[in-house]
C-alpha cells in the first residue's frame, strides 16, 4: 500500500491536479495522463497473430495483445435470467445482476424465471450490427453469471438456456454475427456460482441450502468441462473474462491452473487478470506479485494516470446496473461517454462499455441512441482511438493527447474538449518542428496554421468548434516526440502553519527549472531552483523548465496557503506517558480509546447516534476485539488525539470494507462505502494538544481491516502510534 501511494502521489505532483474535465462540464474520475513513452508496447506491431519468440518459443505478449490493445473499445453484454425480473422484486426496483443474493430469492423461486426467458425478438446480427456502429470493436457476452446460469448451450448442467422455451443459442448466433462483421467475440465466466451444489460457500442467508457433500474440486472439473465446451464449440475467443474470483475458496493455484487450461484450448485467447486471486478491489489491478493474467480490470472507474507497462481494461455501466433494469433511467450521456473513451485512450487503456439487454432480446432504447451517437463521433474521429498509445503529456488544459509513431515522427491526436475562445490551440513543451495539422473531421484534410511560440506549438483553429464534444485535431510532427512537461511539485502539503518546505523536480534530463512567486511566468533570468526553498507566508509559485536559457515547457503554478490550527482541548497530561499510564493532570483522560461494537447489514456507514451498541468498553487502538462474529458488524472508536507539535495533519484510513475519521468532530477522511481493502486521505491544521478523534468502520462480508496512519511534515507516514490516543 505504501509503495502505491509513494508512486501515485509521485504521478499526481509530477502532473499536477489541474482538471480540464472539470472545466467541460463533465466530471471524470481523474484528469492527469501517463507518463511518457511508457505505453506497453509500440504502434509497430499491428499483426494480430502471436509469433512465437524465435528464442524462448513462447508466444510474444505483445503481439497477443495487439489486436486488444489497438481495438481500445469493446461491448460488454449483461444477459441471463435476471434479465426477467428486470431489477424488481417484491416491490423493490433497485436490483440487477445480483438479485437472487440481493433480494435473497432461494433456488427454486430464481428457477421459475427459467420458463419465462423467451427472448423472441433476439436478433444477433442486429447486435453484433449495433456494436460495430458504434466502433466497437470486439464483444464480452455473460455466458455465465454468478447465478450459475448459463447463456450456452452446454451438457455440463440443465440449468441453461436450452432449457427454457426459447431453446436456441445465442452465442453460437453471435459467433456467426462477429464472423461476419469482423468483431473478436469473447466470452465472460463467473468463478463464483450460487447455483452448483459443489460450489462453496453457500450464501449466508441460505440457511437451508446444505453444503454437505460439496466438493470444490468437483466444482472446478465443472468449471473446466464448460471451459471447453466454450473454447472448441463457438471458433476463436478473443478473451476469456473471468470474475467473481474473490470468495476464500478461490486461489492463485485454481487461478494459474485455470489459466493455463484456456490457453492450451486456444494459445491466441487473452485472460484478463480475475482469473487470479490478487485483484485489489474495484481499481482492478493485480498486488504486486500475484498471478494477474494478460490485463487488469478497474471497474466502473478511470485510473488516475496512465500506468506503463500495465495492460488494463476499464469496464463501466451505462446506467447504474450491469444486468437490465426497467426503472433505472439514469443513463450516462452520450458526452460522457465519448470523453471517457478518450480519457482512457490517452492513458493507454480499454473501454468496455456495458448493455443490459431485456429478456424479450433488445437493447434499451437508451443504449441503443447512445450507441449511435457514439458510432457517429468514431466514424470522423475513430483514427484518434483505434491503434494509439498513451498520450506523452502529463496534462493538457483544453483536452486529452493520444500519439502514433510514424516512420519519420509522430502523428499527436489533440483531443479538444474546451474549443479556445480566442482560437489559438496552445501546445506547450512541445520542441520537435510541426509538420502539418488538420481536423479529423474534415474531410478535406484542410491545413491549420500552425506556429512557434517558444517551447509551444501554436495551432490556429476555425472560431466553432466542428464537434460539441471533443473534435479532434492530427499534428504531425517530425522526429521521436521531444517533449517537456513543466516540472513537478514534490511538496505533498499545500496548506502549512508556519513555514513549508517547497521541492521541485523535472522528469526530464538535460533542463534547468527556474521559478518566480506570482503568476508572472518565470524567465531565463527568475531564480534558479537549485534545493527546496522555504515559504513562511501563503504564496503563489510558478515554475518552468530551461535548456540553454530557453524555455522548453510550459508554466506550472501552485498556491501554498499559510491556515490557521485548530485549537487544542484543554486536557493535559505530564510527560512522559506510557501506554497504560493515567493521566494525571486536566481531564481525567487516559491512554486509548472508547469503542461501540454494533451488529448489522451495511452498505454504508449508518447514523449510530440513535443505536444501541452490542457491546463497548475501552480498547488500546484500532482493533476488532471484542466481536461476536466475523462479517456484519461494526465498531466506533472515540476519544483524543495528542498531536506533538502545531501542523498540518495528514491523516489515512485504509479499510475493507468503509470507514470515516473526524477530528473535532470535522470529516477529515470520507473512505465509506462498501468495498474491497482502500486507502483515502485527508488534512486538518491543529494546533499541539489534544484533539477529538472518532473512527467508524464497518464489515460486511469477505475479510476485515482498518488501519488508521498519520503524517505531518516532519513526521514520515506511520501507524497513528498508540501512545497519542486518550480518552
Ligand atoms: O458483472 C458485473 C458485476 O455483477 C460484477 N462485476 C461486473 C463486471 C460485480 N460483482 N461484484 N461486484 C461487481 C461488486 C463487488 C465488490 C466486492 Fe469485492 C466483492 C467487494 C468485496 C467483495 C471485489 C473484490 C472488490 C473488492 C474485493
Amino acid at each position: 500500500m505504501i509503495h502505491r501511494l509513494l508512486i501515485f502521489s509521485l504521478i499526481l505532483f509530477i502532473s499536477g491536479f489541474d482538471n480540464a474535465m472539470a472545466q467541460s462540464g463533465v466530471s471524470l474520475p481523474n484528469a492527469s495522463a501517463s507518463l511518457p513513452f511508457l505505453s506497453p508496447r509500440g504502434s509497430e506491431s499491428q499483426s494480430s497473430t502471436a509469433m512465437p519468440d524465435p528464442a524462448t518459443g513462447k508466444p510474444d505478449p505483445a503481439a497477443q495483445m495487439a489486436w486488444w490493445s489497438d481495438a481500445r473499445f469493446g461491448m460488454f453484454i449483461h444477459w441471463g435470467l435476471y434479465s426477467v425480473p428486470a431489477g424488481e422484486w417484491n416491490g423493490k426496483t433497485e436490483y440487477g445482476e445480483w438479485i437472487r443474493t440481493s433480494a435473497e430469492i432461494p433456488l427454486e423461486v430464481y428457477d421459475q424465471f427459467r420458463p419465462r426467458f423467451n427472448p423472441v425478438q433476439f436478433d444477433a446480427d442486429a447486435w453484433v450490427r449495433m456494436a460495430r456502429d458504434a466502433g466497437m470493436k470486439y464483444i464480452v457476452i455473460t455466458s455465465k453469471h454468478h447465478d450459475g446460469f448459463c447463456l450456452f448451450d452446454t451438457k455440463q448442467s440443465e440449468f441453461n438456456i436450452m432449457s427454457t422455451p426459447f431453446k436456441r443459442d445465442p452465442m453460437r448466433e453471435l459467433t456467426a454475427a462477429c464472423e461476419k462483421y469482423g468483431l473478436k467475440f469473447c466470452f465472460y465466466y463467473s468463478i463464483m456460482d450460487w447455483h452448483h451444489p459443489d460450489y462453496l460457500p453457500r450464501r449466508p442467508w441460505e440457511k437451508t441450502r446444505s453444503s454437505d457433500g460439496a466438493d470444490f474440486d468437483r466444482y472446478v472439473s465443472y468449471m473446466k468441462a464448460q471451459l471447453k465446451e466454450l473454447l472448441t464449440n463457438y471458433g476463436e475467443i478473443g478473451v476469456l473474462w473471468f470474475d467473481g474470483e474473490w470468495e476464500s475458496t478461490w486461489n492463485e493455484k485454481h487461478g494459474k491452473e485455470i489459466y493455463q487450461y484456456v490457453k492450451s484450448l486456444q494459445p491466441g485467447i487473452l485472460v484478463n487478470n480475475r482469473v487470479g486471486a490478487g485483484r485489489l478491489d474495484m481499481e482492478g489491478l493485480t498486488k504486486a506479485g500475484a498471478f494477474g493474467g494478460d490485463f487488469g480490470t478497474p471497474e466502473q472507474q478511470i485510473p488516475a494516470t496512465g500506468l506503463p507497462g500495465v495492460y488494463w481494461e476499464t469496464c463501466m455501466t451505462m446506467n447504474d446496473h450491469w444486468g437490465y433494469n426497467k426503472a433505472d433511467k439514469n443513463f450516462k450521456s452520450t458526452k460522457e461517454i465519448i470523453l471517457m473513451l478518450a480519457d482512457i485512450a490517452s492513458k493507454g487503456g480499454n473501454y468496455l462499455l456495458n448493455v443490459g439487454p431485456t429478456s424479450e432480446g433488445l437493447f434499451p432504447q437508451e443504449s441503443r441512441d447512445r450507441l449511435a451517437a457514439i458510432g457517429k463521433w468514431m466514424a470522423s474521429n475513430g483514427e484518434s482511438v483505434y491503434g494509439t498509445q498513451a498520450s506523452p503529456f502529463s496534462q493538457l488544459k483544453w483536452g486529452r493527447c493520444t500519439q502514433k509513431l510514424t516512420a519519420t515522427g509522430a502523428i499527436l491526436y489533440l483531443h479538444v474538449f474546451d474549443w479556445p475562445s480566442d482560437g489559438q490551440l496552445e501546445l506547450s513543451g512541445v520542441l520537435n518542428t510541426a509538420e502539418k495539422a488538420y481536423l479529423l473531421a474534415d474531410p478535406a484534410k484542410t491545413p491549420l496554421r500552425i506556429k512557434r511560440q517558444n517551447d509551444a506549438l501554436v495551432i490556429s483553429l476555425p472560431e466553432r468548434a466542428p464537434d460539441t464534444i471533443n473534435s479532434v485535431i492530427a499534428l504531425y510532427i517530425q522526429g521521436k516526440p521531444d517533449l517537456t512537461d513543466p516540472p513537478g511539485f514534490q511538496t505533498v502539503f499545500d496548506t502549512f502553519v508556519d513555514s513549508l518546505s517547497v521541492s521541485l523536480v523535472s522528469n526530464r534530463d538535460n533542463v534547468q527549472i527556474r521559478y518566480s512567486i506570482g503568476t508572472k511566468d518565470p524567465s531565463s533570468t527568475s531564480p534558479l531552483y537549485m534545493r527546496p526553498f522555504t515559504v513562511k507566508e501563503t504564496t503563489l509559485v510558478s515554475a518552468r523548465c530551461f535548456r540553454d536559457g530557453k524555455p522548453v515547457s510550459g508554466t506550472v503554478r501552485k498556491e501554498f496557503r499559510k491556515v490557521a490550527p485548530r485549537a487544542p482541548h484543554p486536557v493535559r497530561v505530564e510527560d512522559p506517558v506510557r501506554v497504560g499510564d493515567p493521566v494525571r493532570v486536566g481531564d481525567p483522560v487516559r491512554v486509548g480509546l472508547r469503542y461501540r461494537y454494533f451488529e448489522g447489514a451495511w452498505d454504508s456507514l449508518p447514523d449510530f447516534t440513535t443505536m444501541k451498541p452490542v457491546k463497548e468498553g475501552i480498547t488500546p487502538g484500532f482493533v476488532f476485539t471484542p466481536r461476536n462474529q466475523d462479517d456484519l458488524f461494526s465498531f466506533v472508536y472515540d476519544g483524543y488525539v495528542q498531536v506533538p507539535e502545531s501542523d498540518v495533519y495528514i491523516f489515512f484510513t485504509s479499510s475493507d470494507d468503509g470507514s470515516c475519521l473526524w477530528i473535532d468532530d470535522q470529516l477529515v477522511v470520507n473512505n465509506d462505502g462498501l468495498h474491497g481493502l482502500t486507502e483515502k486521505s485527508g488534512s486538518i491544521a491543529l494546533a499541539k494538544g489534544f484533539h477529538k478523534i472518532r473512527v467508524a468502520f464497518f464489515e460486511r462480508t469477505g475479510s476485515d481491516t482498518l488501519e488508521v496512519s498519520v503524517m505531518s511534515q516532519t513526521k514520515p507516514k506511520q501507524r497513528l502510534p498508540a501512545e497519542w490516543l486518550f480518552y
